[in-house]
Parts: structure tokens; sequence; C-alpha cells
């Protein structure tokens, strides 16, 4: 941020609220080139944040959010929000260890209220805050923020639902409304709100239709009731939002949500109005940034990029390099190609599972239902009962959503229905929302279902086919990685048999996953220092290979096992619970992420200081043996 710029003298949302509407429109501007410039050095949310610039400087002009609330859905179009409340300094950290987050983040400033990074939560929050300070009497507006793809969510609709019946008066929701969630926005209400757009409805309108109506003559008592309902018709069909207002909500727009000076007006006045009020803003993702403009979806969240053409520069991530996701992605056409009833279904994410190209392919066996991660679990279910093989590609954060589904819909029917999980473990700069380290734990304790995670490529392949021939719920773990370029051998899978990759007499390490690579290298490592190191590649989370597990319990002096999860619940805690069967929990030690959230930051970098690179897994091999000498000592 230049010390010459306007931005430079903002030191809090106070500061805007005396400039004249020129100097506003300016600082818009330097608000919009400090996010892509910050962007394309450092990754992050580009797309929506140009889009959001003139809206979030009209809410912070129109509102004090020390008074009133904000809660931004997603959080992934805050970056305005950071800067105009007292983080404009520091925003060239965005993203890096120890730097500012992506997303509003409790603790990083007053103004974030809820630490956050998935969709559809805005509102129901927005809902609770405003009933507690209607009942402790404190005044102000709360105002959630949500985009037109997490309106789809059912959480939104939810929240809608019980504010509309509680006539919460203090509660505004501003719809920000580019027609875009990541792809295109699915569903039947994207197509209401895309018809609202093209018909550009105003208020102005809306009221020239209701009074135009309160003239039509009547003629009798009869034909008064015959006209109420062809003026609800005529006015349901003609006026814009009339679901939010049969919801109970006081609808406004669609406002132009470019137009600062008009913007500042509508907010002004709806800030004054009793709510629920919905208040619905037309925005263009990338706004001002012609690339992403062009391409919305590739500069939802670009890797680094050359600011002037905005050609994508991956620094981190080589597109030579394979990645767990693209070997996934060709994998499923494969199998897609040989068996015509293998579908594929995300919840919004059509680009980071790698699904476009099936969806290219065979558009007719591929659904895209919106950020409604609970939906996708329950038609994953019906389509498996009606004799399909449903995939569902879904990031092991988001199927938190819809563990219930999983439970009630998948396991306990038994369902042949294969989840593939990818950014399973941590993912990086995305930080704490969008780390997926808990799904072995969630999913272990529910009966019925196998889980498997593949340690390269080619196993990656053979346990998509083996899934897809199953006849049961299965789930295979995916990291958010390059698979590596060493291979090993991967013998052909069976269910719930675990690979032995390496042989030595000095310990084993029982890796899963994307461990499998860094335990063998921590064994090369060991290997220099005179210890031999068994390597096991553990396939299967459930069920546990007990056969291998017990004979290296009674051959080898301890096992390690090693996993990119929280310890509590996963695989660690697997072999810890067969081990304690067998008798031998003592000869058991697990390395696995800490019971605290992992913060945002380069993966390599987190890994390496939670000690899951070759480096951490050789020490903890090292201390293993230390302990379990010393207690056989004892
Ligand atoms: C529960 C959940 N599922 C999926 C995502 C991934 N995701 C992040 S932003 C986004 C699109 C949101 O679209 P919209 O609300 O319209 O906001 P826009 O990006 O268009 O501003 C998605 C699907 C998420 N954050 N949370």
């Amino acid at each position: 941020v230049s010390p010459q710029s306007l931005l430079s003298r903002v030191k809090g949302p106070e500061d805007i609220r005396t400039m004249p509407l020129g100097e506003l429109a300016v600082l818009a501007e330097e608000m919009r080139t400090t996010i892509k410039e910050t962007v394309s050095a450092n990754s992050g949310h580009l797309a929506s944040n140009l889009g959001a610039v003139e809206l979030t400087l009209a809410l912070h002009y129109c509102f004090d959010f020390r008074r009133d609330r904000i809660l931004w859905d997603v959080g992934h179009q805050a970056y305005a929000h950071k800067l105009l409340t007292g983080r404009a300094a520091d925003f060239h950290t965005l993203r890096q260890l120890d730097g500012i987050s992506g997303f509003p983040r409790k603790g990083e400033s007053e103004f974030d209220l809820f630490t956050t990074g998935h969709a559809g939560t805005a509102i129901s929050c927005a809902v609770g805050l405003a009933v507690a300070d209607r009942q402790a009497a404190r005044d102000g507006k709360v105002v959630a923020v949500v985009g037109d793809g997490a309106m789809g969510a059912g959480m939104s609709f939810e929240a809608l639902n019980h504010a509309g019946a509680l006539g919460c008066k203090n509660l505004l929701v501003v719809l920000n409304d580019n027609s875009m969630a990541i792809s295109g926005t699915v569903g039947a209400m994207s197509n209401y709100l895309s018809r609202i757009r093209t018909t550009l409805f105003y208020n102005e309108f809306k009221r020239e239709v209701h009074s135009f109506l309160e003239h039509v003559p009547v003629f009798g008592e009869k034909m008064e009731v015959v006209f109420e309902h062809v003026k609800d018709a005529v006015k349901r069909s003609m006026v814009a939002g009339q679901i939010f207002e049969d919801l109970g909500f006081r609808y406004f727009g669609p406002t132009d949500g470019h137009n600062l000076e008009e913007l500042i007006d509508t907010v002004r006045d709806v800030k004054l109005l009793d709510g629920p009020v919905l208040l619905h803003v037309l925005t263009d993702k990338g706004k001002g940034f012609d690339p992403a403009v062009k391409d919305p979806e590739q500069f939802h969240s670009p890797k680094t990029f050359c600011v002037e053409t905005g050609k994508i520069i991956a620094k981190d991530d080589p597109a030579t390099k394979e990645t767990f996701t693209k070997v996934f992605s060709d994998a499923l056409i494969e199998m897609g190609e040989r068996d015509e009833k293998v579908i594929a279904i995300t919840a919004a994410m059509p680009s980071g599972t790698g699904l476009l190209p099936f969806q290219e392919k065979f558009p007719g066996r591929f659904f895209d239902v919106g950020i409604c991660e609970q939906h996708a679990l329950g038609l994953a279910a019906g389509l498996a009962t009606g004799g399909a093989k449903p995939v569902v590609a879904i990031y092991s954060t988001f199927l938190q959503r819809a563990f219930d589904q999983v439970f009630h819909e998948i396991c306990l029917q038994e369902l042949p229905v294969v989840l593939a999980i990818d950014r399973a473990g941590v993912v990086g700069a995305d930080g704490p929302t969008h780390n997926g380290v808990f799904d072995i734990a969630y999913l272990r304790c529910l009966p019925n279902i196998v889980l498997m995670a593949p340690s390269n490529g080619p196993e990656l392949r053979a346990m998509l086919q083996f899934g897809l021939g199953l006849g049961k719920p299965c789930a295979m773990r995916c990291p958010r990685t390059s698979v590596p370029t060493a291979e090993w051998a991967v013998p052909p899978v069976d269910l719930g048999k675990a690979a032995v990759v390496r042989e030595g007499g000095d310990g084993a390490i029982l890796a899963y996953g994307a461990m499998v690579g860094p335990s063998l290298a921590a064994a090369e490592k060991l290997a220099a220092e005179g210890l031999a190191m068994t390597v096991v590649n553990l396939r299967f989370a459930k069920p546990l290979d007990t056969e291998l597990l017990g004979r290296l319990l009674t051959e080898q002096p301890f096992c390690l096992t090693v996993e990119e999860h929280a310890l509590m619940g996963g695989v660690g805690s697997a072999v810890l619970e067969a081990a304690a069967d067998l008798g031998r929990a003592d000869k058991v030690a697990p390395l696995a992420l800490p019971d605290e959230f992992v913060p945002h930051g380069p993966r390599d970098v987190l890994l390496r200081c939670l000690g899951l690179d070759a480096e951490g897994i050789a020490k903890a091999v090292t201390a293993a043996r230390t302990a379990i000498e010393s207690r056989t000592n004892c």
C-alpha cells in the first residue's frame, strides 16, 4: 500500500465516512489494485473480492460495525473488508504463515466475529446474533452478506425460514448475486435469481405495479375474491423477489453493486427499515480485471499469476507434476467409459475435484447439486438404490456437512456409494477451515464402510476400480499434492490387506496414504544411521490388516503409525485399538496431528512443523525406539 494512497489513510472504517464520493471511487480502485497485486503474488480468492469492493465500501460507509454486526458467508470475499478494518498495512502477508488469513478470522480483528470458510452459515449465525442483541436490548443491525451460490445451501434456507417466521427486525441479509459460485450457480433458486437479473425489476417498478393493481375496479364481493387471486398471481409473476417476501422478508433490489452512489443510498435507506430485510445486489465477479471477468472460474482462487497478463504462474505445484486430483479425474473417465452405470456427483466443486472432464464427456451422468453436500449424499444413496454406481467427489472438510447422510442414507442401508475424498490432510494457504484432517475419525466409527487411501497414482486407480466393484460404502482419501514420482510396488487391492514396501528388523513404520512416500524417505535416512526399518503401506484404515499387525507386533521392537490426520480417531487410534486387543498397545507409537487447528501457510512448511516430513518421521522413529527401549528396561 503506497504511503501516498488514500488507502494508507484508512486506519479504520470511520475514515471513509468523511470522504466525498469522488474519493471513495478512487479508494475503490486502489483497493482493487491492492487485492489484485497481493493475490497475484500470494495466490488467494480474487474474482469474488474484486466484485465486492463497492458493496463493502457502502456497507462500512452506512453502518458502524463496532456497533452493528457484519457476517460474511464463506468469507472468501472479505478482502476489501480487511483493507478497511485496519489490516491494509499487513495485507501483503495474506495467506502466508503467521500472516493475514484469507478468510475472516476471530482474533485477527474485532470486525471478524467468526472464523469462517464454509458456505451457507452467515444467515443462520446472524439470526442468532440478532435474537441475542434484541434480548439484550442492544441497538444496531446484524448484516449477513451471502453469495447467490451460498444462498442455495440448505443451511441458508433453514435460516431464512426461521428468520422470516421470527420477524427479526434487526436483520439485513445482503444477497451478493454475481450468478456464479465457483462455477456457474446451479439450481432452481439460481434460475429464479437470474430471471430477476435479466428482467431488471426495480422497486420503483414494483411500487407502480402495486399501485396499478390497487386501482383495478372491483364489482361485487365474489369478483373481489377472484380479483384478489388474480392480483396475487400477477404480483407474484411480476414482482421481483416475491419468494423472499412470501418467506417474511422485505425485498429490495436488484441494485447495481458497482454504482457506489446508488448503493450507498439504498443501503442507507434499508438500514432505516425494520427487518427482516433482504437487499439484492448485482455484482460482477472479477470486476475491473479483464482476465478474471472472462474466466471467473479460473480466477475464483488462482495460483500466483502475472498481474499484467493474467497468466497463471504455478510456483508451488508445477503443471508438469500430476496431482492426486488429476489422476482421479483421468481414472474416473476411464471407468466411466467402461461402465455406464458410473455417475459423478459434486457439490459446487466440479473444477476443484477434477470432475470437469467427466462432465464434458458424460453430461448426462454428472450432477452438480450446488453447495448442498447433504443432498449430494442423499442423491447418491437414491442413485445407488436404483442400480447406479455413484462416485461423490468431495473435499474432506465439506464432507463434514454430510456426516448424517453418510450414516443414515448410505452406511445404514449398506449402499455402494464411493466417496472420493479430495483435499484430505493439510491443505495449505486456505487454513483451518479447509484442512481435511478429521475424515478418518468421523467415518471410521460408522459400521459397513470401508476406508482406504492411495499412496501413489497407480494405487489410486486400483483403489477407485476396487471401490466401484465393492458393492458397499467406501471412502478413498487423497491429499492436496502431486503424486510421488518415485514409485513402489502396488500389489492388487485386496480388502483390508496392507502392503509391505520395505523390510527391516529394527522397527516398523505403518504409513497411511500420502505418508508412505516420506516414511520411505525416513527409512532411507535411518538406514544411513544403521537402522533397518520395515515400511508398511497400510492402504486400509478400515478394515485394518490385523493379521499383518499381529505379526509385526510380535516380530518388531515397535510400530510407528504415520498419518496426515488428527491423532484422535485416526489410523494411529485404529492400530492402538487393535494392538490393545492383542495386548501389545505398549509397542505402538502414533505420529499424527495434535488436538489443535492447523493454521494457514504452505503445506510443506506446515507438514515440516508438524513432524510429518521425512526428517520428522525419522525423529519420531528414534523417539519411539528410545521410549519403548526404556519401557522394556524397566
Ligand atoms: C460447505 C462448503 N462447500 C463448498 C465450499 C467451496 N466454495 C467456496 S466459495 C464457493 C462459491 C460460493 O459462491 P457464492 O456464494 O455465490 O459466492 P461468490 O464466490 O460467487 O462470490 C464454494 C462452492 C465452501 N466454502 N463451503
